[in-house]
């Protein structure tokens, strides 16, 4: 069996999406997600200009030799364009090698370590009124865990927050890239963000008790000391975690943060190998790893980094926004399943019009994704429908501080 052909298919069932297929000479099929949001295009190139060509005749069962051929055998290494390509050629393959043996994928990581990956879901409201609906609405869907993030007064438009809760037949969840030539431009200023969100969480905690686990992402916004003191202010509300405090290039400002706060921190959705995690994993600065298999070299990769982890009892919290695919979400849901260190993983659902391109074999149940049963990923691309919905440029959003300076978003 041989590498007969791989396919970029790029599609935008109302947002945008890039899946690598590959089929064998026996007619096998795999698929690989590459959506790197905002920059779909690089992503689809570098595939379709650079490795599609060296993917043809391959043996497709020899992934890990095809992963370091990719990696090591370019020169360039890692960034989240490589990375993501990698990515999508690593998770057909372990598409392919599950179908091959008849297996669902987790199979080949284990087998099952327990019986359904908890998820968290994404309450947001511009105010409190709209907040607690909004968690209301998470909790009736059966969520057992929620991301609360809100709006800070003064300001038009915040990260996370869904702008309009109410829209017609529409999902109450939030999409930050927005289908514009330019990407639109947000205002922030810190000062105004830390003094709002500790009465939020009080706020929370008193409407809905102890125990329900609360997340918040803090969006790579803050200084270092900054972060401390939103750790330290949260404390009393027992956040599940906070997410990216601050912008991670600095690695040691985490470090300042942890001397400051036992509230438990999460870092990674940007990170794309192993490498941007040892010195943190190591010196036990973070509490979860964020990567989905999508950005950090696929399946192979991945685990690597869970396993470095699990050795300081760090555990995975993969990153889950719609702008993973559901070839991604479902390959995250195959290894989330076998891991021993398995956290929680991130699930905004999807729309309607994704669902239908995709057709995803896993299941939402009290709370938790379950992965298909089927062979492989359990994921079935349907080219004809994707075809209606051609690639629409679409960016994130940038943001500055309130004088004009540029700030991270
Ligand atoms: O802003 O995936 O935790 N989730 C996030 C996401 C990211 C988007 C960027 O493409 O931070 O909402
Ligand atoms: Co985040």
């Amino acid at each position: 069996m041989r590498i007969e052909s791989a396919d970029v298919l790029v599609t935008s069932p109302g947002r945008n999406f890039v899946t690598l297929r590959i089929t064998t000479t026996d007619g096998v099929v795999g698929l690989g997600d590459a959506t790197l949001n905002g920059r779909e295009l690089s992503v689809a190139s570098y595939l379709s200009e650079h490795v599609v060509p060296l993917l043809i005749g391959r043996d497709p069962h020899r992934i890990e030799d095809t992963w370091q051929y990719l990696y090591r055998g370019v020169y360039w290494r890692r960034g989240p364009v490589t990375m993501a390509a990698i990515a999508a050629v690593d998770t057909a393959l372990w598409d392919i090698k599950a179908k091959v043996c008849g297996l669902p994928l987790y199979q080949l990581l284990g087998g099952k370590s327990r019986e359904s990956c908890l998820v968290y879901g994404h309450a947001s409201g511009w105010e409190l009124p709209e907040l607690f609906d909004s968690i209301r609405a998470h909790l009736e869907q059966g969520y057992r865990a929620i991301r609360i993030q809100t709006g800070v007064p003064g300001f038009a438009s915040v990260y996370g927050v869904a702008s309009s809760p109410t829209a017609q037949g529409e999902r109450y969840d939030y999409e930050p890239a927005r289908r514009t030539a330019l990407p639109v431009e947000e205002m922030w200023d810190t000062r105004a963000y830390l003094r709002h969100v500790p009465a939020v969480f009080e706020a929370v905690r008193h409407e809905f008790g102890p125990a329900l686990p609360l997340l918040h992402d803090a969006h790579h916004r803050l200084r270092p000391i900054e972060a401390a003191r939103l750790g330290k202010s949260l404390e009393p509300y027992d956040l599940f975690w906070l997410e990216d405090v601050t912008p991670a290039e600095n690695q040691e400002a985490l470090r300042l943060v942890r001397q400051h706060t036992t509230t438990p921190l999460a870092i990674g959705e940007v990170f794309n190998t192993v490498w941007d995690y040892q010195y943190l994993i190591r010196e036990q600065l973070i509490d979860y790893v964020r990567s989905p298999v999508t950005h950090a070299g696929g399946i192979t990769a991945l685990r690597r980094i869970f396993d470095y982890a699990a050795m300081y009892q760090v555990r995975s919290g993969v990153h889950g926004p719609t702008d993973i695919s559901p070839v991604g979400l479902a390959a995250a849901l195959h290894l989330g399943i076998a891991l021993h260190n398995f956290g929680i993983q991130e699930y905004m659902r999807h729309s309607a019009e994704t669902e239908a391109v995709f057709r995803p074999g896993y299941s939402f149940v009290d709370g938790g994704l379950v992965p298909a049963q089927t062979p492989g990923l359990g994921v079935e691309y349907d080219e004809a429908l994707a075809k209606q919905y051609p690639y629409q440029a679409a960016y994130l959003p940038v943001n500055r501080l309130t004088d004009g300076t540029v700030h991270d978003w």
